[in-house]
């Protein structure tokens, strides 16, 4: 007699059953919403983006995470400098610059189309949720990419000797200086019913390789989103954005540094606390997690390509196996 298993017991190991809810700014989080987007059926994968870079510029509206999300799974992104579109070119910057305008941010001439539209849609009162819809509809996109608040929420920078930056400002423009004494969030921001919904349903929430500091803080700060974190999942689980006491792209391993903090796997373990019940980190890093039965320990770097769907695939089943 073949022991097919209890329907309960596979119905438990099936990825396409839960409803996923991933958190993600940047390129680590677009990487691993890539990967997610590969493996989960479209409607049971929601991707929670980080707007707090958001700011005005040229007088356009531009939002680098939520494009940096919406390219990478569109397959376009510009796989070298880790935002705007592949296959770039630079004309209208050029043009820009000679006539005396901003050129400390590059806006490609493919990326603008972005920000172009963008600021179409929003002049004519679309939301921001609706406008990403309907770039991600004409990206062929299928997985929800939803900005974590359709208000504005900028991300400030408070540096060591007392200056408060926007967040591009200090990123681009000054090159991650001064340095960080803290990220100053503003504190009156809603999520959308998008959101709420997406949480309320949410079985699995996925907390990407993203800077806690300035991508997953700036989410979990949109009310009422780290208190459904709280409430409604079977299940948060968090990746490790720091490998080998290093960040693998951007300045969390920086910040944590200027912050006092220790740069490691564990400390940002310890940085999220019991908001999360899984924390996954890198093999680099064996041994860090001693005995932690809520410590899974894989391969994270994802690279390019084929890299995104095994961690994805890693990350879902270390979280199936937490659950069972
Ligand atoms: N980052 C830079 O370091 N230099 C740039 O010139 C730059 C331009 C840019 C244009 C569009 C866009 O969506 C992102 C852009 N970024 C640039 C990245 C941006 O600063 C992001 O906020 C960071 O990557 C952090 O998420």
């Amino acid at each position: 007699m073949t022991d097919y298993g209890s329907p309960i017991m596979d119905r438990r190991l099936r990825i396409t059953d839960y409803r996923i809810v991933c958190l993600a700014g940047g390129v680590g989080g677009a990487k691993l919403a890539a990967g997610l987007a590969q493996l989960v059926p479209p409607p049971n994968l929601t991707i929670i983006v980080n707007t707090g870079d958001d700011f005005q510029h040229l007088g356009l509206t531009v939002c680098p995470d939520l494009d940096t999300v919406m390219y990478t799974l569109a397959g376009v992104a510009n796989p070298e400098t880790g935002w705007g579109r592949a296959g770039e070119s630079w004309r209208t910057m050029e043009a820009v610059t000679q006539l005396g305008g901003p050129d400390w941010f590059r806006l490609g001439d493919l990326d603008l189309a972005t920000h172009l539209t963008r600021a179409q849609l929003l002049g004519e009162g679309q939301t921001l949720t609706a406008v990403t819809r309907h770039l991600c509809t004409h990206l062929y996109i299928q997985p929800a990419i939803l900005p974590m608040s359709d208000q504005p929420a900028p991300t400030m920078i408070e540096s060591t000797d007392g200056r408060i930056l926007p967040f591009q400002t200090w990123f681009v423009r000054e090159r991650w200086q001064p340095p960080v004494n803290n990220i100053i969030l503003p504190n009156d921001v809603k999520a959308t019913h998008a959101i709420i919904r997406a949480l309320e349903t949410a079985d699995i929430v996925i907390i990407a390789p993203s800077n806690p500091f300035v991508s997953i803080d700036p989410i979990l700060n949109v009310y009422p989103i780290r208190a459904l974190l709280e409430d409604v999942p079977q299940v948060v689980t968090a990746v490790s954005p720091i490998i080998g006491g290093q960040a693998v792209k951007g300045p969390a391993a920086k910040m944590m540094q200027e912050m006092g903090m220790e740069v490691s796997a564990t400390a940002v373990a310890a940085y999220y606390g019991d908001l999360i019940d899984l924390f996954i980190y890198d093999r680099q890093d064996e041994g860090a997690f001693e005995g932690a039965g809520d410590a899974v320990a894989m391969d994270t770097m994802m690279g390019d390509g084929d890299g995104r769907l095994r961690v994805a695939k890693d990350v879902l089943q270390a979280t199936l196996d937490f659950l069972s």
